[in-house]
């Protein structure tokens, strides 16, 4: 039976950094297209998203950024925001998980759950930092990872060999928050029995969706079944999160992962107030799109929430793509290896459909996949511009000059076996279209609709009818067979139109500018019509849909990328693996190549469009060095003038955001977190030698 109304949610983003395009590639834009596709076909449908403000990895950032949590979550969750909106991702809400409806939300959930009974109340000991008088977090432990000897792996995973970790596992535990020697002490939790799900996620998984759910999603909750569940603690130690509502539940906070996906919920109960249609209602259609690391949390334990709590639908499907890698390289937030979509749409602004298009066509579906510049680069304009932008120009440039820039008629007497194929192929691209969407395999589908304007480039060059026009021993229906290929080839940009909407919707938009049509004729039930546009019916000059990508654009990017991940200032997690992590050994002579010197600094200043650098003249002795160093966002220009510092003096020099770097300058972190400069203790003449 057809659903009535369908709900799709798009994971809610950590409001702890902004988003980059791995996450437009695995959720936000199979997400978008998919609604799209539904809207165009007039379904009820809402989509649902929303930055996730709680959590460690929020508090985490603000330790780093020397600010409050809630100083995190506002700034970032307006950069996501508006980051989504410039991709015309056309979510119906971009909800937070700090505003009052949520908090509520979540509690009253809690609350329903803790009447039922469905919590267990465990003791347990848990490490405590006495310096700072808190619980710390799994992430807030760190220690030597016992299987690899790495000594900075983090309580729950260790990140240089991959293991999932426990805290009881490290070798030497300290505090993240104070380098303290933690201490166990008792704390009370509540915790929710996954194990006693378990019938209920075979039945429902294991048994039921084998068909229609992704092998990789699939694959992956049949294991975590397989090989039994725990009760998984539900509430935290913590003050940033939503208070547990208990009474004698000072100081506790509901686990982030209980209270954001219940976001769903609160964000449509903000949106509407037929909510309920959408949540409780099992006519209708839920979907969750995610990445491949949160289907644990969308497939088991969420479910199973929902499930003891009695009155929500389940999920139909929860279609979760891989991870995008950059370059070859896995992203990495820290090292700020990434594509971040906030810089994207500065550099290239009015190009949203040319990167939508690329993350689609490149979609890591089924596996990891890689995005290049020079991929971007290609298929822009290769399948953009040469193939699919070229038919659309072409089809209207010859309408100009051989059919006085209207709509031509069509005779049907003259069709021949090439029109006759085009028009079935228009037709029939709609099914296999809806079919591909349907089954979220987006990928696929975009293919067929770029396919589809490849067989419109190879009919027009096969008909050719500017060399028809030019011929002078004329056949006398000459202008009828020019009027036939055109008429077909407008009413195939029409198709077209409609079926590159979902992905690109400012193409398509641009499109139905120049025929002069209005948005509705993108209804989806209008595809393979062959009538759309109608004879006589006088059209607009062409406009370019898409522009090349030049060599210069990619370079710039790649080259920001490497400026990027070596100027990143280090941050808290990687000082410890830095300070810590023992390099591999050298010789005297290796160290001896090293020309450390002592400089002081002269000026200071802010580089233009740069947060993080500053432009620094150091006096080295005689001489006088340009360095410009990533610690804007730790210093004032004016405190660090008359500094003395070590500077590395003979480093290849490297160009920073135009200027010439000459140098490096050593730097160390403090107790907090806070850069300090690495400095002699008594004053000495600079350009000395540090050995
Ligand atoms: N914020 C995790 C993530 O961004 C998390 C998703 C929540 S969805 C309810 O990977
Ligand atoms: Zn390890």
């Amino acid at each position: 039976m057809d659903p009535k109304r369908f709900l799709v949610t798009a994971a809610l983003p950590y409001a702890n950094g902004p988003v980059h395009i791995g996450h437009l590639a695995g959720c936000y834009l199979p997400a978008d297209i998919y609604v799209r596709y539904l809207r165009a076909q007039k379904k009820d449908v809402k989509f649902i998203c929303g930055s996730d403000e709680h959590g460690v990895p929020i508090t985490i950032r603000a330790m780093k950024e020397h600010c409050t949590p809630k100083d995190v979550v506002d700034k970032y969750h307006a950069l996501i925001k508006d980051s989504f909106e410039k991709m015309n991702i056309s979510f119906d809400i971009f909800s937070r998980t700090s505003n009052a409806t949520h908090f509520e939300c979540a509690q009253d959930f809690f609350k329903k759950l803790y009447a039922k009974g469905c919590f267990e109340e465990k003791t347990s000991e848990q490490y405590f930092d006495e310096e700072k008088q808190v619980f710390l977090a799994d992430r807030y432990i760190v220690g030597t990872c016992p299987i690899c000897s790495n000594e900075n792996a983090y309580g729950d995973q260790c990140e240089k060999c991959g293991s999932t970790l426990s805290p009881d596992q490290l070798i030497q535990p300290r505090s993240a928050l104070s380098n303290a020697i933690p201490v166990k002490k008792e704390t009370t939790h509540w915790y929710f029995p996954l194990n006693q799900y378990e019938a209920f996620l075979k039945e429902w998984i294991v048994d039921g969706k084998k068909q229609t759910w992704k092998s990789n999603v699939y694959g992956q909750c049949k294991s975590w079944i397989d090989s039994g569940l725990q009760p998984r603690a539900m509430t935290r130690d913590s003050n940033w999160g939503i208070p547990v509502p208990l009474p004698n539940a000072e100081g506790k906070v509901l686990y982030v992962w209980f209270d954001a996906p219940i976001g769903y919920i609160s964000a449509t109960k903000e949106l509407t107030n037929d909510w309920k249609d959408y949540w409780c209602d099992e006519s209708s259609k839920l979907v969750h799109f995610i990445g491949k690391d949160n289907i644990v949390f969308h497939c088991i334990i969420f479910p199973s929430m929902l499930k003891a709590h009695g009155d929500f639908i389940l999920p139909d499907n929860v279609p979760a793509n891989e991870f995008l890698n950059i370059e070859g390289e896995k992203v990495s937030t820290s090292r700020n290896w990434a594509v971040w979509v906030h810089e994207y749409v500065k550099d290239f602004p009015d190009q949203e459909d040319v990167l939508r298009y690329v993350l689609c066509a490149n979609a890591p579906e089924t596996k990891d996949n890689d995005f290049t510049w020079k991929d971007f680069q290609d298929r822009t304009n290769n399948e953009l511009v040469a193939t699919f932008g070229n038919f659309v120009n072409r089809a209207f440039v010859l309408m100009h000059k051989l059919c006085n820039g209207k709509v031509p008629p069509l005779h049907k007497e003259l069709l021949d076996e090439a029109d006759h194929n085009l028009m079935t192929d228009i037709q029939k691209t709609k099914e296999t279209v809806s079919g591909l969407l349907e089954n979220y395999k987006f990928r696929d589908a975009l293919f067929e609709v770029i396919d589809l304007s490849r067989k419109g480039n190879k009919y027009l060059q096969d008909k050719a009818p500017w060399i028809l026009a030019k011929e002078t021993n004329t056949q006398e229906n000459k202008q009828a067979l020019i009027d036939n290929s055109l008429h077909i080839c407008l009413q195939l940009c029409a198709n077209l139109a409609i079926y590159i909407q979902p992905f690109l919707p400012a193409t398509a938009k641009k499109m139905c500018h120049m025929m002069k049509v209005v948005d509705k004729m993108l209804d989806w039930e209008n595809g393979g019509s062959l009538d759309l546009l109608k004879v006589n019916y006088a059209l607009r000059a062409p406009e370019l849909l898409f522009r090349k990508i030049e060599d210069e654009e990619i370079m710039s990017q790649i080259e920001k990328l490497k400026t990027n991940l070596i100027s990143s200032t280090p941050t808290t997690t990687q000082k410890v693996e830095t300070t810590t992590t023992a390099k591999e050994r050298i010789q005297f002579d290796d160290f001896a190549k090293i020309d450390l010197r002592i400089g002081t600094i002269l000026s200071a200043e802010k580089v233009e469009k740069a947060d993080k650098l500053l432009k620094l003249s150091v006096a080295l002795g005689e001489e006088t060095r340009t360095i410009v160093s990533g610690i804007a966002q730790h210093f004032n220009p004016e405190e660090i003038v008359q500094k003395q510092v070590i500077v590395v003096a003979n480093l290849a020099p490297r160009k920073m955001r135009g200027i010439e770097s000459e140098g490096m300058i050593l730097m160390t972190e403090n107790e907090e977190g806070k850069l300090v400069f690495v400095s002699p203790n008594t004053l000495v003449p600079s350009g000395k030698t540090v050995n």
